[in-house]
């Protein structure tokens, strides 16, 4: 199942005030959306783990995985399909220890020696990014461009997803760089038709 996604979508509360997140999240799937990560950096451990269970139960039911950013708690907690990791996170090798090898570990990446890194640390899929400018990370990182896309292309074998400022009019371009896997938060979830934001974006994807 891990292995076959072709469209990430991750929460993020700021983009949707006025709806309801589990109807977002839903409207992307139903859309194409093939693989869902819970992020939300302003909420207290209580209210993710609340919301970890409503997305555990949701993606269930429609058979795509769940992905927790940064808590192994809260991963744990609801049997969470597996955690997306940043670099100062928990190390690798210790979140595969507490997570065993059948749930999914991914890192961010955003230059070369941290994409081969993760390959050699049994990562199962890495994030190259931020390929474009993003308001939707305060930790600021500068655009990592489609030259970083390339080159991971040309130099490691892990399964990668393309993340930052992507959208519908500049995904092609991603594409032509030979990313094969997509992950957005605004342009799905910031979408006033999210289920049609997800299905162009899927279709363009499959496209390609
Ligand atoms: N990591 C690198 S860029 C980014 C994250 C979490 C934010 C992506 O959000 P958007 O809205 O798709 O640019
Ligand atoms: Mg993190």
């Amino acid at each position: 199942m891990f292995k076959e996604f072709h469209l990430y979508v991750i929460t993020g509360e700021q983009f949707y005030p006025n709806k309801n997140y589990l109807d977002v999240i839903e409207q992307a799937i139903l859309g194409g959306a093939d693989i869902v990560q819970l992020r939300e950096k302003n909420k207290s451990k209580k209210e993710l783990l609340e919301m970890a269970k409503e997305l555990k139960a949701l993606t269930a039911k429609y058979n795509v995985p769940f992905i927790v950013n940064d808590h192994m708690d809260i991963a744990l907690a609801v049997d969470a399909d597996g955690i997306h990791l940043g670099q100062d996170d928990l190390p690798l090798e210790e979140a595969r220890k507490i997570l065993g090898p059948d749930k999914i570990i991914g890192i961010s990446t955003h230059a070369l020696e941290e994409a081969l890194e993760a390959e050699r640390n049994g990562a199962d899929y890495i994030g190259v990014g931020p390929v474009f400018e993003t308001k939707s990370k305060v930790d600021v990182v500068d655009p990592v461009g489609l030259e970083y896309v390339q080159e991971v292309v040309a130099n490691t074998t892990i399964p990668f997803v393309a993340i930052g400022g992507i959208k519908q009019h500049n995904v092609q371009q991603v594409l032509d760089a030979g990313a094969k896997r997509i992950c957005v938060i605004s342009a799905i979830v910031g979408a006033e038709d999210v289920q049609e934001a997800a299905r162009a974006l899927s279709v363009t994807i499959q496209k390609s």
